[in-house]
């Protein structure tokens, strides 16, 4: 198995729009393996492909209390959401130390292949389900920062750009 390194915010390749994944195999499986290391090594409760650089349909998340339930999403489609929408706090591993809110459906459900090419529905509320809709959002190329104001947006742009300068030094 093997670390993964994370995309920082504004990195032009995180607006990438991912692909399907074409077979569910060992090279897919191996992924899904490296991706579920890096984002528990991160600390995170989820990460998409795109994060790590590869632009393809996969998720993995796992927000157990225990990091014992990793779930692996390959090509998920969301087929139905809640009238109802919530703010919620979000973070992301490649925007670090950010936190702001961001509105999602309260419930979706969505259809994707596991890590063994199975189909599967997964009807998901509460932190799994906002999971689930940024996650989501990282395969069509957008970072929840989107959501902010243009205001905050930048202010943010120029503190990670800056951090970057100095971890460079
Ligand atoms: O996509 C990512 O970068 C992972 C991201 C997922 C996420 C967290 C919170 C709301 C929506 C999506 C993270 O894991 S950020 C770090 C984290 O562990 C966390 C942050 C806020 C609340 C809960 C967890
Ligand atoms: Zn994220």
């Amino acid at each position: 198995m093997a670390l993964l390194p994370i995309l920082c915010f504004p990195d032009p390749r995180l607006y990438t729009v991912a692909k399907p994944v074409a077979a569910v195999d060992a090279r897919i499986r191996a992924l899904c393996r490296d991706m579920t290391e890096t984002m528990y090594e991160a600390k995170g409760i989820g990460l998409a492909a795109t994060q790590v650089d590869v632009h393809e349909c996969l998720i993995v998340i796992d927000v157990s209390d225990k990091r014992d339930q990793a779930l692996v999403l390959i090509n998920p489609e969301l087929v139905w959401r809640s009238p109802e929408r919530h703010l919620n706090e979000e973070g992301c591993l490649s925007v670090p130390g950010i936190y702001d809110g961001v509105e999602r459906f309260d419930a979706v459900r969505v259809r994707a292949c596991d890590a063994t090419g199975q189909l599967r529905t997964i009807e998901a509320t509460g932190l799994l389900s906002v999971c689930i809709q940024h996650e989501m959002d990282h395969l069509l190329g957008r970072v929840f920062v989107e959501y902010l104001s243009p205001l905050k947006r930048n202010r943010i742009k120029t503190k990670m750009l800056k951090a970057q300068r100095e971890a460079e030094r």
